[in-house]
């Protein structure tokens, strides 16, 4: 079988393992659709040839032996969890073609000297926590048992510890944390999940930075009321102060940092959501990006700032929590140099670009050297049920991971 037709065999076959939902495809961590996402890839793993192992965090790894055991080793993967109503390809194509780039080197009969372990990380979207790049995190170590309780799932209220337990996990991160470890190179294939790639007609991204991510949570609490009653003047309307916050804030982000920066407001509830009631509160949720650390901190601040004026406007009162907060992170430039090498040798056409989603990779930078490939999305489509990239660039992406696997596995090691 082809590379690309078994790269897309798995690719649908995940596809189908969802948790019913409105349209596409979900599986969010720890339940039991995730369960037999990774049981599926766990197979695929060891039908390579690949030992397979999962954390006390659920993380799910691959590892084929090199020559040199004691090598530092090289790792390279994704995530398997999705957001609601997902497309197929978000984190599970780099996975996948991780583990075909592994597949190759077996075929080769040339193994490595290095060590490599293909990665599935647990917990990186924020779906079910609202805390996003879980699994990552706990590898890195940043995060460990104090996170396990305080945090929540935002529908059942269980604490990630809880649902560790009930997912048949131990409920605790023994031997998780892999910081100080020597690792030779983390490596990420990703879809763009933009249209960059796709509108210059080109194969391969070589990520140089990953934007900055700040995820507020805002909560308007105004007056519940009747809503034929209670003039226009004087009413306490959480959802128009919540609506009058979400307009300025995205007005100010397009008119002084297009092209630069987004804010999305992803999420909003209205309380208590009658039709014939003045809403008393509304929760909503603004996800900010830009490559400028100085940018993210001038929305947060313009944020706080229209926080006041919406108050006073509006008589209702606003909570603003910063719940997520990472730094804009620069990729590693020797790996970022050996995968453009790799597009060379193999002539796949290539661009050096940022990335405007976040990543496991903008973690394992903090303590691993690491970079990203990237593959066309059609369409820039993603967090979508059309979400694509065709079957030949997946396999040119694979093609691309195993030369870089073989330039990285012949350095020395300083
Ligand atoms: O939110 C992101 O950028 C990624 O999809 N987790
Ligand atoms: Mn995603
Ligand atoms: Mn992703």
């Amino acid at each position: 079988m082809a590379k690309q037709e078994r790269i897309v065999e798995d690719i649908e076959a995940l596809r189908r393992i969802t948790q019913p939902c409105a349209c596409g495809t979900q599986r969010p961590s720890y339940t039991p659709e995730y369960r037999r996402g990774v049981e599926y890839v766990r197979r695929r793993m060891e039908a390579f040839g690949l030992k397979t192992r999962e954390d006390n965090a659920g993380n799910l790894y691959g590892l084929l032996e090199g020559r040199q055991p004691d090598a530092p080793k090289l790792i390279s993967g994704s995530h398997l969890d999705s957001v609601k109503c997902s497309g197929a390809y978000d984190g599970i194509a780099g996975v996948l073609c991780a583990l075909e780039a592994a597949r190759m080197i077996v075929e080769s009969g040339v193994p490595l000297r290095r060590p490599l372990e293909v990665l599935g990380t647990i917990g990186e979207e924020g779906t079910r926590f609202g805390q996003a790049l879980i699994g990552s995190q706990l590898i890195e170590g940043s995060w460990g048992e104090e996170q396990l309780d305080a945090f929540h799932g935002l529908e059942d209220g269980l604490s990630l510890r809880q649902t560790m337990r009930a997912y048949g996990l131990p409920g605790n991160v023994e031997g998780v944390c892999r910081r100080g470890e020597r690792v030779k190179a983390f490596v990420e294939l990703h879809a763009e999940q933009g249209p960059v790639l796709e509108d210059a007609g080109l194969s391969i991204g070589v990520v140089e930075n990953i934007v900055a991510i700040s995820w507020m949570y805002i909560t308007v609490h105004g007056m519940a009321s009747h809503p034929g009653t209670i003039p226009m003047s004087v009413r306490r309307d959480a959802c128009v102060g919540a609506c009058r916050l979400v307009c300025a804030v995205t007005d100010y982000a397009r008119e002084r940092y297009d092209g630069e920066a987004t804010v999305t407001a992803g999420k909003m509830e209205v309380f208590p959501g009658n039709t014939n009631c003045i809403p008393s509160r509304c929760d909503l949720t603004l996800d900010i990006r830009t490559c400028s650390g100085a940018y993210r901190d001038d929305l947060v601040r313009f944020i706080r700032e229209k926080k006041a004026e919406v108050e006073r406007e509006c008589r209702v009162e606003i909570e603003v929590r910063e719940g997520m907060r990472q730094a804009p992170t620069a990729l590693d430039a020797g790996i970022q140099q050996c995968i453009e090498d790799s597009c060379r040798k193999l002539g796949y056409s290539w661009r050096r670009m940022n990335s405007g989603a976040g990543h496991d990779a903008m973690i394992f930078s903090r303590i691993w050297p690491t970079g990203m490939v990237f593959v066309p999305s059609r369409g820039g489509l993603t967090h979508h049920p059309d979400e694509f990239v065709p079957p030949e660039e997946l396999a040119k992406g694979a093609d691309v991971l195993y030369e870089t696997f073989r330039a990285l596995d012949a350095q020395s090691d300083g």
